[in-house]
């Protein structure tokens, strides 16, 4: 079979590369052309383990070719969509590159064509993209052309491992096409494999990270209310798991990275009515850059320092502990919310580019520091010597990096309503 991947970004170049590698034609359609001149020269345009090998095999074997020109993707048998579903600023989603990239794929497609898509999407959709495509091309969907909702589940960082031993989900318009994609996949899948229908499998993929989404903000109340009885969080959530049924998630500054702050919306956007506590836990942890500003403007008034003097240095600007990734990273919420009421923001994070060099550097004259990144490089920090080099010891502590609070500093831990 000759496949066509749609959209060469964190999913697409390396499902791409996997099914090249496994001995299929590939071509990879991006509309980008830098990214297409890169990929054609053997390099990735994305920073993952493996992945410059992987693609340099790939295109040396004449399997992989990336285009931006519509004319090469026509009459494939396959076409496997992995274009983003972004938000809008209202927070409703945003299908425009879906639904552009399925009309490309509409006037490329022969009859018979197998159309996957990839990306995550409000629950109907593929249903609805079916039809668009036979209101296109007049070809009658499950009949003259097949179509599955096939979600990824990889976390970057593990892609080419998790793209290999994950278990899938595919869900097809019929069952015949859950049963085509699945075989296509077995080429290099080695996790188990499950069939089930199209709005199934874009639920099970949206329920997983509203899951998490959910667990995440109950544990962020936890930590609101233990502020409240004089308590720390973490000392009870780590008792309360000795419980054999109890797993409460890690509290902290909120909750950024590209699916969990999207997908539980994606979830409701398309339902009559709800009960609102998915779109409760999403408001909560939105909020927790803002009761982190809270932490940090009550310590500014127990030493009297007007707001409009303080110099803050936020630590981590990543989403995610030994990251590099900033997408809709809580240390941004957080650094927009106090942006226009301190003197300035210095940022310190050491796997982000464009922050300063090193962290004495960040803290010197500084009244205040605030962490936002869970990095393990954090906690061995030695606070008391990084304080010499303060005009002010405030640290706001935003993802329980802090064991115990350093001397000589007014402390204030998100959870850790006893200090
Ligand atoms: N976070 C907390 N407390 C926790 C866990 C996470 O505050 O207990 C925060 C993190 O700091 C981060 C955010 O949540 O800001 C999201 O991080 P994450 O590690 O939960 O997830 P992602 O976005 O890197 O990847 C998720 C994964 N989904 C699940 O674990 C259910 C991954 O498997 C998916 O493939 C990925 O979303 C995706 O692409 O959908």
């Amino acid at each position: 079979a000759e496949i066509a991947v749609i959209g060469l970004g964190y999913i697409g170049l390396p499902t791409a590369i996997m099914f090249a590698n496994a001995g299929f034609r590939v071509i990879g359609y991006e509309i980008r052309e830098k990214v297409v001149e890169k990929i054609n020269s053997g390099k990735a345009h994305i920073i993952e383990p493996e992945i410059d090998e992987l693609l340099r095999k790939a295109i040396e074997s004449g399997n992989l070719k990336a285009t931006s020109n519509p004319e090469e993707i026509r009459e494939k048998d396959v076409y496997i969509i992995c274009v983003q579903t972004p938000l809008k600023e209202d927070k409703t989603p945003n299908l425009s590159y879906l639904e552009s990239a399925v009309e490309t794929v509409a006037k490329a497609m022969k009859k018979g064509s197998l159309i996957i898509i990839e990306s995550t999407v409000p629950p109907l959709t593929t249903v609805k993209m079916a039809e668009l495509i036979e209101a296109i091309t007049g070809l009658k969907p499950g009949e003259d052309f097949y179509m599955v909702h096939a979600p990824e589940r990889v976390m970057p960082g593990r892609i080419f491992k998790e793209l290999i031993y994950n278990s899938r989900i595919f869900g097809g318009i019929t069952p015949e096409s859950a049963e085509l994609a699945e075989k296509l996949y077995r080429s290099f899948v080695k996790g188990q494999t499950f069939k089930t229908n199209s709005t199934v499998s874009e639920v099970v993929k949206l329920m997983e990270n509203t899951f998490r989404d959910v667990n995440i903000a109950l544990a962020n109340e936890f930590a609101f209310l233990a502020h409240q009885y004089g308590i720390n969080v973490f000392e009870a959530i780590e008792l309360a798991n000795t419980h054999p049924r109890v797993k409460i998630h890690v509290p902290g500054i909120g909750v950024g990275g590209h699916c969990l702050p999207k997908d539980p919306h994606l979830l409701v956007w398309p339902a009559k009515e709800d009960f609102g506590l998915i779109k409760l836990a999403r408001e909560i942890n939105d909020s927790m850059p803002l009761f982190t500003k809270d932490l940090l403007f009550e310590a500014l008034r127990t030493i009297n320092l007007p707001p409009e003097e303080a110099v803050v240095v936020i630590l981590g600007l990543a989403y995610k502990g030994n990251s590099d990734d900033t997408r809709n990273s809580p240390a941004f919420a957080f650094m927009d919310a106090i942006n226009e009421e301190v003197k300035e923001v210095r940022t310190y994070d050491p796997f982000v580019k464009g922050t300063h060099e090193s962290i004495e550097d960040a803290v010197k004259g500084a009244d205040a520091i605030v962490i936002a990144t869970d990095h393990t490089a954090f906690k061995s920090l030695d606070w008391e010597e990084l304080g010499k080099l303060m005009r002010n010891r405030i640290l706001i502590d935003g993802r329980h990096i802090v064991e115990d609070p350093p001397k000589g500093f007014i402390f204030k831990g998100l959870g850790r309503g006893e200090y």
